[in-house]
C-alpha cells in the first residue's frame, strides 16, 4: 500500500547527539526512501551521528534558526527531491518512526493531503507525561478549534505527514520568517484546515523523556506556539 520511494522522511534537529542516530535508524525503509535530516547548527555531532546511522541527506544551517525552519528547508528538500509525500517527526527521539504508517496510509488511500498525529485519540499514547504538559496539549486543540471550527485533538504534536503539492498553494506561505521557530507547525495546519483541505488525525505515541526532552520555554515559546492561532483568525497576518 506505502510506496517507500514516494516517501521522504524530515527530522530537524538541534544538538540530538545520543537521540538522532536511534531516530534514523528507526524509521522503517518499508515506508520511506529517504531521511532527511536537518541539523539547525548543532554543537554536538548530531549531523555526524545522523550520517552514521544511515540518513541520505543532511543539511546544516549556518546558524541556529529554530524547528520550524528546520521543517521548512526539510520539506522543500524533499520536494526538490522528487518526493510526492513527506512525513515529519522529532529528531529528540519522542515520536515511534514504527508508526508512520499510521500517518501515511490516509495519504496513500486518497483520503487526506494532510495526516496530522494526535497523542489524545484513542491508540495514542503519552508514556511519561508531566502533567503541565498534559494540561496544555490538551488546551490547546481547544484554542485551535476556537479559531479554525476544525475539531482537531492535538494541534501541537510534530509528527505528521503531507503531500507534498501543498507548498504549491500560494496561500501556504511557509517562508514567511515570522515562522521559523514554533509557529510554522501551527500556521501549517491552520491555514491547510482554512484552505479546505483534506485533514485527518491519526493517533501516535508521544513519549517523554525523564530528563532533556524539552527545549521550549513556557512562555516565550508558549506565546510563538499560540500566535499563528491569533494573527490568522484577526487577519493581522496570512
Ligand atoms: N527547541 C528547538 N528545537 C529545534 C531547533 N531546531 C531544531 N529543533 C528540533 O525540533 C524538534 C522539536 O523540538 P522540541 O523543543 O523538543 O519541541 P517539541 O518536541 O515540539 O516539544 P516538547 O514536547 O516540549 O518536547 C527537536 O527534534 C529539536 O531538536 C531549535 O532551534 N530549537
Ligand atoms: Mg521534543
Amino acid at each position: 500500500m506505502i510506496d517507500p520511494a514516494r516517501v521522504a522522511v524530515v527530522v530537524p534537529a538541534w544538538n540530538e547527539a545520543g537521540k538522532i542516530g536511534a531516530v534514523v535508524r528507526k524509521v522503517p525503509r518499508r515506508c520511506a526512501a529517504c531521511v532527511i535530516v536537518v541539523d539547525d547548527a548543532s554543537t554536538d555531532g548530531t549531523a555526524d551521528e545522523a550520517r552514521a546511522a544511515g540518513a541520505e541527506r543532511v543539511l546544516r544551517h549556518p546558524a541556529n534558526r529554530g524547528v520550524g525552519a528546520g521543517i521548512r528547508t526539510g520539506l522543500l528538500e524533499a520536494k526538490r527531491a522528487g518526493f510526492e509525500f513527506a512525513a515529519v517527526l522529532s529528531g529528540d527521539d519522542q515520536h515511534e518512526p514504527d508508526e508512520l504508517p499510521r500517518v501515511l496510509e490516509p495519504l496513500f488511500a486518497g483520503e487526506a493531503d494532510l495526516v496530522q498525529g494526535s497523542r489524545w485519540l484513542p491508540g495514542g499514547a503519552t508514556p511519561g507525561i508531566p502533567p503541565g504538559r498534559r494540561w496544555l496539549t490538551r488546551l490547546y486543540p481547544r484554542l485551535f478549534r476556537l479559531a479554525t471550527g476544525y475539531p482537531c485533538t492535538d494541534g501541537t504534536n510534530g509528527f505528521r505527514a503531507l503531500r507534498l503539492a501543498l507548498l504549491d498553494d500560494p496561500r501556504l506561505r511557509l517562508d514567511q520568517a515570522w515562522l521559523d521557530r514554533y509557529e510554522l507547525e501551527p500556521y501549517l495546519l491552520f491555514q491547510v484546515v482554512r484552505c479546505g483541505y483534506r485533514v485527518r488525525e491519526a493517533p501516535v505515541t508521544v513519549r517523554y523523556h525523564a530528563r532533556g526532552t524539552t527545549k521550549m520555554r513556557l512562555l516565550a515559546d508558549g506565546w510563538r506556539i499560540l500566535r499563528p492561532l491569533v494573527f490568522l483568525r484577526l487577519g493581522l497576518r496570512h
